[in-house]
């Protein structure tokens, strides 16, 4: 039978970012997709413009008449939007303990708006306290909910093995936006591990997105953390590769067979 995995995120129209792009990735790793979508933007591949979170009670919705309909092999939660969206979501991952879950948190754009009401961000790890098996965030969003600067290597260990003992969540700290190299570090609980990569330097939004999406694929075929979080990051870095032009100097993903 077909399995379905499930995003919990915002709407991006321009299909860079959010439950359109996670979408795509779901399907690219085999597997069928559904998407509660947590709020509204307006933007394009340079700016957002605009963004509403939408009623928690609609989130709630949209994830009841979904689940009536089936099962999810697994579940990714990115931009929420609000609050009342972070506590919706959280008694959603806390009814599919069991599965894998994601949690991308995201709380600013690129350019730099909140995507995440900010009385929210103080909160989030106590809201999805032991209901995940991954967080995903970057250097600014560890910072943010570890509570310390991250800019080194170190830190990101620091802020890794800090956001777990807060969340009882095993967390991996992107270092894209690190100047020195490029890697992302992983604590599960037990022990760190550090993935190096190249440093791609495209201008390309939503690789957050596709990072998480994919890891979840990869746990929902069954794979252990470690390894997911490994197959993601070089499918994110192969896709960022083979990513095309828009224009503008940015580049976007691109699901098609090779131009
Ligand atoms: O890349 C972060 C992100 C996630 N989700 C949505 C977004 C953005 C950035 O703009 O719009 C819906």
């Amino acid at each position: 039978m077909a399995k379905t995995l499930l995003t919990i995120a915002g709407y991006d129209p321009s299909g860079g970012a959010g439950v359109l792009l996670d979408v795509r990735v779901f399907e690219s790793l085999g597997f069928c997709a559904a998407a509660v979508v947590t709020s509204m933007t307006a933007q394009n591949a340079v700016r957002v413009d605009k963004v509403v979170p939408l009623p928690a009670g609609l989130v709630a919705a949209q994830y009841r008449s979904l689940a009536a309909g089936g099962s999810f092999s697994g579940i990714k939660v990115g931009m929420l939007g609000s609050l009342a969206n972070l506590r919706a979501t959280g008694r959603i991952l806390t009814a599919n303990a069991g599965t894998p879950r994601v949690i991308d948190p995201v709380f600013k754009s690129s350019s730099g708006i909140a995507l995440l009401e900010s009385r929210a961000v103080p909160l989030f790890l106590a809201w999805i306290k032991g209901k995940a098996d991954l967080l995903t965030p970057n250097l600014s969003e560890a910072a943010a909910l570890a509570r310390v600067p991250v800019k080194t290597t170190d830190n990101m260990e620091a802020a890794a093995c800090a956001i777990f003992r807060a969340s009882r969540v095993p967390c991996l700290v992107k270092g894209g936006h690190l100047r020195s190299k490029a890697v992302d570090i992983l604590y599960d609980g037990r022990k760190l591990t550090a993935f190096e990569h190249p440093r791609l330097r495209r201008n390309i939004h939503g690789t957050g997105c596709f990072l998480s999406s994919a890891i979840l694929a990869y746990l929902a075929r069954g794979l252990g953390l470690e390894t997911a979080c490994r197959r993601g990051i070089e499918r994110t870095f192969g896709a960022i590769g083979t990513s095309v032009p828009a224009g503008r100097g940015r580049s976007v993903f691109s699901f098609g067979p090779p131009r």
